[in-house]
């Protein structure tokens, strides 16, 4: 027995050096110590041995079986090891390549615009309002001073859903809005940048374009405090070197009214083709808010003055980028948007 003994643990050993993968290891085990194993069927013949020699083969088969699960367990852990190192081996990444470059995009020149103005503004403590894009007649008409019969109320320019429903002509609305909400609370201090509409549609007009909005309602606002802050964005905007002038206009919310006229970016007011000889280009509009309109906001005009301006992004684009037709900018075409 001691020599099958020794039999199995010499082939075993000798099997295991020859071994590739872990499951002829797995093999191997079931062959020696697997039910019908070798050293199992040995230990089962056991019982045919005398009292004396039962405990000490015992104790023979016992450190055998030691021996083996030690030398097995060192085999398995060299499979895991190799399989691991092959793995690492296959699904290396080089980590030196360069990457694939995808064409980078950019902000459309009117949203470079819109948050350019929305920076100035937000500068001098400014916030951004916003508002629906589909309006009722009371706060796109009614409430900015300009009831059913007045005639600024042009019918041909508003797009109506509904007798009293429309797409805003303006921002405006936002800043009755915003009034309203947080009335009677001062200063009121936002612009209100966004889409507007408007039914015309040729080489110089399309029928939705970009404006942004400003207002300030406070205790002691004035006219001069308008003048010096549009003179400010002018400067932020065209360059240190600009100078404004303010021309008497017409605008039924606000009173006095004003047309704000930039000296020429292209000329420095010399006179060009851009301004047209006259050395200045106009960039808004702007006023003292209406009283009514203040009432209507739910602001006492007897306590509060406020301005406010209101400039087409299109037109500031127009200008600062040098862009010749205003349909480019809807275009879409990559050539163009490229450029910016
Ligand atoms: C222009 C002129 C302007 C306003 C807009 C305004 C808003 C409120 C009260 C008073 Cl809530 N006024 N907005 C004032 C003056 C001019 O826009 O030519 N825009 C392109």
């Amino acid at each position: 027995m001691r020599e099958e003994i020794q039999k199995i643990k010499e082939d075993t050993l000798e099997q295991l050096t020859k071994l590739t993968s872990s499951e002829e290891l797995q093999e191997l085990k079931v062959r020696v110590m697997g039910k019908k194993g070798s050293l199992t069927s040995l230990l089962k013949q056991m019982g045919q041995l005398s009292a004396e020699e039962r405990p000490k083969m015992g104790q023979i088969v016992n450190e055998l079986r030691t021996q083996l699960e030690d030398a097995w367990d060192k085999k398995w852990r060299e499979f895991e090891k190799n399989a691991l190192e092959s793995r690492l081996r296959e699904e290396r990444i080089d980590i030196s390549l360069p990457g694939y470059s995808l064409p980078q995009g950019h902000q459309h020149p009117l949203s470079k615009v819109i948050e350019e103005i929305e920076d100035i503004f937000m500068g001098m403590g400014f916030t951004i309002a916003e508002g629906p894009e589909i309006e009722t007649d009371y706060y796109n008409f009614e409430a900015l001073n300009l009831p059913k019969d007045h005639p600024a109320r042009d019918m041909q320019d508003t797009f109506f859903i509904t007798e009293d429903i429309l797409l805003r002509t303006q921002t405006s609305p936002v800043q009755i809005r915003t009034m309203e909400k947080q009335r009677p609370q001062l200063p009121v201090k936002i612009i209100a940048p966004g889409k507007v509409f408007r039914n015309d549609d040729d080489a110089t007009h399309s029928p939705m374009f970009h404006q942004v909005e400003g207002l300030l309602v406070d205790k002691g606002v004035r006219m001069s405090d308008l003048k010096g802050l549009l003179l400010y964005f002018s400067r932020q905007m065209f360059g240190e070197s600009r100078e404004i002038r303010l021309r008497p206009s017409f605008f039924p919310f606000t009173e006095p009214s004003a047309e704000v006229d930039v000296s020429c970016m292209l000329c420095g007011g010399a006179g060009c083709r851009l301004c047209k000889g006259t050395g200045w280009i106009e960039i808004l509009g702007a006023g003292m808010v209406h009283p009514h309109v203040l009432e209507m906001g739910g602001y006492n005009p007897k306590e509060v003055t406020g301005f406010a301006f209101g400039m087409g992004v299109e037109r500031i684009a127009m200008l600062k980028y040098g862009i010749e037709d205003m349909r480019l900018l809807f275009d879409n075409d990559i050539r163009f948007l490229e450029q910016f």
